[in-house]
């Protein structure tokens, strides 16, 4: 049983200050202290958080839009000593226009990672067993910007996951319809600043296939309880390292046969 002074009654309270904290950070753009620096958190407790902290933005007003994979580069992983990938949820407000700008002060330490998004074209509950690759109908260049809400950068994965796995904004280019798309296994991709090439890589980069990510992320959802709608943008993960954002500048993402999509970086107090 819950009352006011149980374990589980302290535990929800606890999580949901967490949530706060990283809402408040968010909002502020002022970076917080990890949260495993005061106490230890198992994954599904920082899933938890994630849930009460996406819960903050709905409340005030914002939609879900999709649903993002992280640590889907071998390399990266291997980096975080972690061995699956993690689960974010991406809202309407945090949609960038291609071709629109930003204001750097609305984030703590952005970054930018040329990603292939997709588009799922119908419903998957958590207890349906569809193949996850007839539920996609398009697929996508897209940019996505990190921005972890912790000081320096640095997490823990338990962090990163309560985090929200760092989601901050996307971009999205033209979509074109899966069917008509080819073989997606190993199309090259390329991040620009201001018209240099900055990183290049290919879509073997996301989990040597960019459609193993539409895989992990049903099942994560499913695990999650998540029912994914028709319309959701699914991020499969990034195709090169991210890249830290300048004020000033002009950023794209090309993938081959796709297309491009790209923002501008204002200074920080551009509104
Ligand atoms: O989208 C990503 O791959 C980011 C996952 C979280 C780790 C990070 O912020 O670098
Ligand atoms: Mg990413």
């Amino acid at each position: 049983m819950t009352t006011a002074h149980s374990p589980a009654a302290r535990n929800a309270a606890v999580h949901d200050s967490a949530a706060g904290l990283l809402d408040t950070a968010a909002v502020s753009a002022e970076p917080v202290p990890q949260l495993t620096s005061s106490g230890a958190l198992t994954l599904d407790e920082a899933y938890r958080i994630q849930r009460l902290l996406i819960g903050r933005r709905l409340a005030r007003g914002e939609r879900i839009s999709g649903v993002k994979l992280g640590f889907t580069s071998r390399t990266k992983a291997a980096q975080m000593g972690v061995f699956d990938v993690i689960f974010g949820r991406l809202t309407d407000g945090m949609r960038i226009a291609d071709g629109g700008r930003i204001a750097l002060g609305r984030y703590v330490h952005p970054r930018v990672e040329p990603e292939v998004a997709f588009r799922l074209g119908t419903d998957i509950g958590p207890g349906d067993d569809l193949d996850p690759e007839s539920a996609v109908d398009a697929v996508a260049p897209a940019l996505e910007v990190i921005d972890s809400r912790y000081r320096d950068f640095r997490f823990t994965l338990q962090d990163v996951v309560a985090d929200n796995t760092s989601a901050s904004g996307y971009v999205l280019g033209p979509w074109t319809r899966l069917a008509d798309a080819g073989d997606l296994a190993n199309r090259g991709v390329r991040l620009e600043i201001d018209g240099r090439t900055a990183e290049t890589g290919s879509t073997a980069a996301i989990l040597g296939h960019p459609l193993r990510a539409v895989h992990a992320a049903v099942r994560m959802a499913r695990v999650q309880g998540h029912t994914l709608r028709a319309g959701t943008v699914l991020l499969a993960g990034a195709a090169t390292p991210a890249v830290a954002l300048t004020p000033g500048t002009s950023v794209e993402a090309t993938v081959t046969g796709l297309g491009r999509a790209g923002f501008t970086v204002g200074e920080a107090t551009d509104e």
